[in-house]
């Protein structure tokens, strides 16, 4: 894959993601976040059907026999005959086709609809297990370290943002997991957000400059980390991450999966090394938990209109993509875009 055929295939799978987004927004707040995330996965599903590609997910809704659809092997793609010649790119590709269930069960801002790839082996193949974690913004490269005391971290990130502590604000997941490193954060002055769901979201924005959040500190979902680490290569942020590997079946199950040190620290280019990369993810409540940078599905007589933010790495190109999806013709006043 060339880099402009990196950023040709970004632009098309972005209607993957707003195809997911816009199914989950419908359902916004009916208090049934399974529900919510099985018409998300079954519009993704669809849309995949339609790109023009060879994909294997290798991150998705879990094992063949537990999830029906975009399972963790699943080919993926439109029939190799639709492209009208040429081979289409092989890709793996790891998913999130709500990224926030409970965002969008309640209908509170931060839920995404979101997707990775790359090329075949340019993603790690995360067990659906814990990920402990740290991401900051390209300033803080090589400043941080799972190993240190959270303390020594902060300070680290302050100074590498030219600012005191006390003027850092730190995302953490609001779970009872996380009570030690919420007081340890507190003891240095720095501040805290602390955030429901959405930790992926929140770890996008830290690396863009003026979000007002620093950092991403904590345990969340290992897949999750893995997409995140593939938006931190195409905005040069930073990510260490290692996995909770706290019991003996778990380590038999990572270690089956070829991962062979359990405890290992990966940076953003371990868990996601590939040198063609695709981030996509569109609004399906609005506002990233950090910094409300996507607006989430509106929907008016003709139709919807989604923000995606659409990433590549070897084309270097971060951009928003905003679409007014039609589907009836306009009335005679023309289109009407809110
Ligand atoms: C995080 C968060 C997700 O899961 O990964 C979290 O970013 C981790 O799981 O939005 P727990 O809920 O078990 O803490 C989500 O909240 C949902 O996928």
């Amino acid at each position: 894959m060339t880099p402009l055929q990196e950023q040709e295939l970004a632009l098309q799978l972005v209607q993957v993601v707003e195809q997911a987004a816009i199914a989950a927004a419908r359902t916004m707040g009916r208090g049934d976040r399974k529900g919510s995330d099985r018409v998300a996965v079954e519009a993704m599903r669809k849309a995949f059907e339609l790109m023009p590609i060879q994909g294997t997910i290798v991150i998705g809704e879990g094992e063949r026999d537990k999830a029906p659809m975009l399972y963790i092997g699943e080919e993926v793609g439109a029939p190799g005959a639709a492209d009208g010649g040429g081979e289409h790119p092989r890709i793996d590709i790891a998913v999130d086709p709500l990224e926030g269930t409970n965002l969008c069960a309640t209908g509170k801002p931060g839920g995404l609809a979101v997707m990775a790839a790359a090329e075949e082996g340019g993603l790690l193949h995360a067990p659906d297990c814990y990920m402990e974690k740290i991401i900051a913004g390209p300033a803080c490269r090589g400043a941080v370290d799972l190993e240190l005391p959270v303390a020594e971290n902060l300070k680290r990130i302050a100074r590498c943002l030219e600012r005191d502590i006390d003027d850092l604000v730190i995302v953490v997941l609001d779970r009872p997991r996380h009570e030690k490193l919420i007081d340890e954060i507190r003891k240095t002055g720095a501040r805290i957000r602390l955030i429901g769901d959405g930790d992926l979201s929140a770890g996008v924005s830290v690396a863009i400059r003026g979000s007002g959040v620093h950092a991403v500190m904590g345990i969340g979902g290992a897949p999750e980390g893995v997409i995140s680490a593939a938006a931190m290569r195409c905005l040069h942020g930073v990510m260490v991450g290692r996995l909770v590997v706290d019991t003996p079946e778990l380590e038999e199950r990572v270690l089956k999966m070829g991962i062979t040190d359990p405890h290992r620290i990966y940076e953003a280019h371990d868990l996601a090394p590939g040198r063609r990369i695709i981030f996509a993810a569109c609004g399906v409540t609005g506002g990233f938990s950090g910094g409300g940078m996507l607006n989430g599905v509106s929907f008016f007589a003709e139709g919807c209109r989604t923000q995606s933010l659409v990433m590549t790495l070897a084309s270097r190109k971060v951009r928003f993509v905003d679409t007014i999806h039609l589907e009836t013709p306009p009335g005679p006043r023309g289109v009407r875009m809110y």
